[in-house]
């Protein structure tokens, strides 16, 4: 079904008008509002009024998310403190987090972009739809709640954790359909087979899946041993959460809300535009948000995008999924981490070497942490408690920064590999079939 076909239908030149509309308002709204923005824009000259069509985006500048840091915590909101009604935070930062504030009308433009996604996916008022994503900071369980609601199925705030009892809730509920990541996704259908419940006994017909890059195959394995469909659902906190962009029932690509993101695609090296089809960096400007609106948003995600018309019927643009990250963010059981918040960690440690090595796999379908770290040779012994109290030390203050729990090794001096040039911290064995 198609939740709003006015826009997501829209012939290309009305939409390019409203998008050029709704751009103008956008540069007004940070301009007078938006100390950081009018400062940028002074000096590269340019006053709202130069911009008029969707074209003249090409004249703004970019924003990154350093730039959400420097602004902390609401430098870059364009509202009145009393208008934000809605604070989320994203993951993945050293030092001050990166938060996002909404209005209510940001709220509202949520739940529907998030209706659009679910409703593509073939949801309805009759399902019974189960959020396992997390709940809190993250954007991912309010972001799907309360489009769940907005649509009108019944949502079950499942969150994440706790398996075998939201299994009892899925046979129990007649639970339909949920929205969790694609690794959790397969953690259920292990969970499912230790249970002995077999996928006859429950009633899953429908799966949105995100957070985190999936393939195809990984595709295939859920939905035969759950026994549904699986969709792609994007998005990430700057922007809005989830609910960017969504798989239609072509699964060809997901369908970007276009009239409240405008997506580009840039090259990361030179910045400048790159045609349809290309794999280049994803950038989005928010077009309606009023809480904390971004322009020239730089993801760091990197994928193509299409204009071709889908058989769906919906006009909005599509891009591919995502084949990587133009920076070292990695993505561990949904949780955005940077070696850099590992590294930041062990140099308040004074006991310890800043030699490190972040090793990732796949067990049991769930992903696994492993922080090698080498100790200072004069710390080194044999002692047994107090390397224990090291490694408790290390494992609290990282779990505090990463908010995921790690497997840490303590490791001899000099056991790590040197590499010549650019050090290596990251060895990843997971791989996406
Ligand atoms: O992950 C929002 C979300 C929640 C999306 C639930 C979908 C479902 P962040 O924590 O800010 O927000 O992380 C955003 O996650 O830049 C991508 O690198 C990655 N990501 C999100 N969805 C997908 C997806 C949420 N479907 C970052 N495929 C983004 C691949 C994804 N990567």
């Amino acid at each position: 079904m198609i939740w709003n076909s006015s826009k997501e239908c829209m012939s290309r030149e009305q939409m390019r008008e409203l998008q050029g509309k709704r751009l103008n308002k956008l540069v007004n709204l940070v301009y007078h509002n938006v100390p950081f923005y009018r400062e940028k824009l002074q000096a590269l000259d340019i006053s709202p009024d130069d911009i008029q069509t969707i074209d003249d985006i090409v004249k703004l500048p970019f924003t990154t998310k350093q730039d959400l840091r420097d602004n902390y915590p609401y430098g870059l909101m364009s509202a009145p403190k009393s208008d934000i009604v809605r604070v989320h935070a994203s993951s993945g930062t050293t030092g001050n987090p990166t938060i996002v504030g909404y209005t209510r009308r940001d709220l509202s433009i949520w739940s529907e972009v998030m209706s659009r996604s679910l409703a593509a996916f073939g949801v309805t008022r009759d399902d019974t739809f189960s959020v396992s994503y997390g709940y809190g900071l993250f954007t991912g369980g309010l972001g799907a709640h309360y489009g769940v609601e907005n649509l009108g199925a019944t949502v079950i705030p499942a969150s994440t954790g706790n398996t075998e009892k939201h299994i009892k809730l899925i046979r129990d509920l007649d639970i339909t359909g949920i929205a969790c990541t694609p690794s959790y996704a397969l953690y259920l259908a292990e969970t499912l087979d230790k249970m002995g419940v077999d996928k006859k006994d429950i009633k899953l017909r429908v799966g949105a899946f995100g957070a985190e890059p999936w393939t195809n195959n990984m595709r295939k394995e859920i939905e035969e041993r759950l026994g549904l469909k699986g969709y792609n659902l994007y998005g990430l906190s700057e922007i809005i959460g989830p609910g960017v962009s969504y798989e239609c029932q072509e699964q060809n690509g997901s369908h970007i809300s276009e009239d409240h993101f405008y997506p580009e695609i840039i090259d990361p090296d030179t910045l400048e535009p790159i045609a349809d089809g290309e794999t280049g960096e994803l950038v989005f400007t928010t077009l309606t948000k009023t809480g904390m609106p971004l322009i020239r948003y730089r993801t760091k995600d990197l994928c193509t995008l299409s204009h071709e018309t889908c058989s769906c019927g919906r006009t909005n643009v599509k891009m591919g999924p995502i084949m990587g990250r133009s920076d070292d963010m990695l993505i561990v059981r949904g949780i955005n981490v940077f070696p850099s918040q590992v590294e930041s960690v062990i140099l308040e440690i004074p006991e310890l070497e800043p030699q490190y090595m972040l090793v990732l796999d796949r067990k049991n379908n769930l992903d696994t942490l492993q922080i090698q770290v080498e100790v200072r040779k004069d710390y080194f012994s044999d002692d047994l408690g107090s390397m224990l109290q090291m490694k408790k030390v290390l494992g609290d203050r990282l779990k505090n920064v990463l908010s995921i729990s790690a497997d840490i090794r303590l490791m001899e001096p000099n056991s790590i590999p040197r590499s010549e040039g650019k050090s290596k911290h990251v060895i990843d064995n997971r791989i996406l079939k």
